[in-house]
C-alpha cells in the first residue's frame, strides 16, 4: 500500500495570525475527520514553519513542510535558509522544484539534485515537483520533459533514498490557471512516471513511491483525481489556504 498524502502548498501567503489559525483549524479537523492512512501536510512560508510545527504537536497525521531550502549546509548566502536549519526546527518535508522556483528563480534540474541530497543529509523528506508546461503539453512532449527532470533532478539517487521521496507531477498550464488536467489526463502521465521509476529502481519501489497531483485541485475534483489508481494524493495550492477545503480534499479518497 502506498502512502496516501494530502499537501498544502501555501505559497507566499499569509500573515502571521492568519497562518496560526488556519494550522491549528487544519489540526484540529485533521484529528477528527481525515482517515487516519493519510498524511496531511503544511507546507508553510519559512516565518510560520516553527509556530505551525508546535500547533501541530504530537498529532499523528499532521506534519510540517518548508517550501525551498539552499544547496549549501551554511555560509555567506544572504537571505537563504539551509537544510540543518530546518532540520535542527523538527522540519518533516521539503517541497523541491515547484515550477514557481524553476520560473522566476531559474532552478535547474542540476541545482535541484544538490538540494535533494541536502534535504536527504538531513533527514527530511523531498516533496519533488515537475511538469511541462503548456507549449510542451501541446507539442506531446510532456512524457520526455517528465523524464529529463526526474533523470537530471532525481533519478541519481540510490534506491534506498530514492524510496524516501514524493513526487508530485504539476502541469504547469494547471497551476494558478483554474485549469485542471482531467483524471485520464492526470493518470496517463502518473502511469507513465511509475513505470520510469519502475525502468529505474524496480517495480517494487515503483509500486511503494508517492506521486502527487498538483494543479488546481480542489474539492469538487479532487475525488475523481484520487480514484486514478496512480494518483496517491494532491500538492493543493489555493484550497489549502481554506480549512474546510482543505480537510475535504483529505477525506476524498
Ligand atoms: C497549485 O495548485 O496551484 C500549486 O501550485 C500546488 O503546488
Amino acid at each position: 500500500m502506498r502512502q496516501k498524502i494530502v499537501a498544502g502548498n501555501w505559497k507566499m501567503n499569509l500573515l502571521k495570525e492568519e497562518a496560526e489559525s488556519l494550522a491549528s483549524e487544519v489540526v484540529n479537523m485533521a484529528k477528527d475527520e481525515t482517515p487516519s492512512d493519510v498524511k496531511v501536510i503544511m507546507c508553510t512560508p519559512f516565518v510560520h514553519l516553527s509556530k505551525v510545527k508546535s500547533l501541530i504537536g504530537n498529532s499523528a497525521n499532521v506534519f510540517v513542510g518548508a517550501q525551498n531550502c539552499y544547496t549549501e549546509p551554511s555560509g555567506a548566502f544572504t537571505g537563504e535558509i539551509s537544510a540543518p536549519q530546518l532540520a535542527s526546527y523538527g522540519i518533516d518535508y521539503v517541497i523541491l522544484g515547484h515550477s514557481e522556483r524553476r520560473e522566476y528563480f531559474g532552478e535547474s534540474n542540476e541545482m535541484l539534485a544538490k538540494k535533494t541530497d541536502a534535504v536527504l543529509a538531513n533527514n527530511m523528506l523531498p516533496i519533488f515537483c515537475f511538469g511541462e508546461v503548456l507549449e510542451e503539453r501541446e507539442a506531446g512532449t510532456q512524457k520526455a520533459v517528465v523524464e529529463k527532470q526526474l533523470s537530471e533532478g532525481i533519478f541519481h539517487l540510490s534506491a534506498e533514498d530514492f524510496g524516501k521521496v514524493v513526487l508530485a507531477y504539476e502541469p504547469v498550464w494547471a497551476i494558478g490557471t483554474g485549469k485542471t488536467a482531467s483524471s485520464a489526463q492526470a493518470q496517463e502521465m502518473h502511469k507513465d512516471i511509475r513505470d520510469m521509476v519502475a525502468a529505474k529502481y524496480g517495480q517494487e519501489v515503483a509500486d511503494a513511491t508517492p506521486i502527487l497531483y498538483g494543479g488546481s485541485a480542489k474539492p469538487s475534483n479532487a475525488q475523481e483525481l484520487f480514484a486514478q489508481p496512480d494518483v496517491d494524493g494532491g500538492l493543493i495550492g489555493g484550497a489549502s489556504l481554506a480549512s474546510r477545503d482543505f480537510i475535504e480534499i483529505s477525506k476524498s479518497y
